[in-house]
């Protein structure tokens, strides 16, 4: 298997000539930001009242959780295992400001992988949770997601790379990743029945504004350089975006309908096609402003 256009040696390196890094590159900002804000560690986070509550929860709270929690693990495993083309695509093209900031977003990634394993394995929750991911699930995570990434390492075109940043960024993370993070905080912040889990996300959720970031930033640049590749973006999403609501109302299922914790569940679906909206808004808005967008826009 070989790339197409595959540098097989250095013309220069920027660090050693008269340009050194480009402090003001969002990119390289981003990266002082994380190396700020992303070094926490899930293993100082303390899971002892969550073995305790889980432990007394009724068989269908836990499988609400049980079910998050199998969504989520496995969805932080998928970004990490699948991640790496898009930082091989950066370092070849030689954008070192991004691939340094890369370093960084890996590593995120495989923390956030460990929290939710060793979340289960200090609260006891050890068996096979695979029952869980639903075909939609599956399609996304099993399959879109890595074949999106992986056509990265024999097509480096700018359409592979929309179609692997949108489908990671747009919609595994700033669709179906910010959706897990709400339902957590809406079913769990004020009930105080898994403590540790919700202040994992608190900072889960600050690594992921990085991550959208990078993604957001990366699909503006590509298509302020082609506004044809808007069309891809746009295939893409539209592509998912059965499967991504497909998957949440699976999810729904197992509340039948009820108000655990007091919460509407159904609101959920229209959560998702929110996060769905804003994610198109701002790519749409890089089209039509490019010179106003060329800071990142920071998520909130
Ligand atoms: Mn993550
Ligand atoms: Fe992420």
């Amino acid at each position: 298997m070989e790339m197409k256009g595959l540098k097989k040696s250095h013309e220069q390196f920027q660090s050693s000539s008269d340009k050194l890094l480009d402090w003001d590159h969002p990119m390289y900002k981003l990266y002082e930001k994380a190396k700020k804000f992303g070094g926490w560690n899930p293993k100082d986070i303390d899971f002892s009242v969550d073995r305790e509550n889980f432990a007394k929860a009724s068989p269908k709270e836990q499988a609400l959780i049980a079910q998050l929690v199998a969504m989520f693990g496995a969805g932080e495993e998928a970004v990490t295992l699948d991640f790496l083309p898009v930082m091989y695509t950066m370092a070849n093209e030689g954008r070192l400001e991004d691939t340094i900031y890369l370093t960084t977003f890996l590593y995120e990634e495989a923390k956030h992988t460990e929290f939710f394993a060793r979340w289960r394995q200090e609260v006891g929750l050890t068996e096979d949770l695979t029952k869980y991911h639903s075909d939609n699930y599956k399609k996304v995570f099993y399959e879109k997601l890595p074949e999106a990434m992986n056509a990265l390492y024999t097509d480096n075109s700018p359409q592979a790379q929309i179609r692997a940043l949108t489908t990671y960024h747009m919609v595994v993370e700033g669709m179906l990743a910010e959706s897990g993070y709400h339902s957590f905080r809406l079913g769990f912040q004020a009930s105080g029945l898994i403590p540790g889990i919700i202040a994992g996300i608190k900072n889960l959720s600050r690594d992921e504004g990085r991550h959208i970031g990078f993604g957001t930033y990366s699909i503006q640049r590509l298509i302020a350089q082609d506004p044809k590749l808007y069309d891809v973006f746009s295939q893409t999403m539209d592509d998912l975006l059965p499967y991504a609501i497909g998957l949440i109302n699976d999810t729904l299922e197992i509340t039948e309908g009820e108000h655990m914790y007091g919460v509407d569940w159904s609101q959920m679906t229209d959560y998702a096609v929110s996060q769905y909206t804003r994610r198109e808004a701002a790519i749409s808005r890089a089209m039509k402003h490019w010179d106003e967008y060329k800071e990142i826009e920071e998520d909130a």
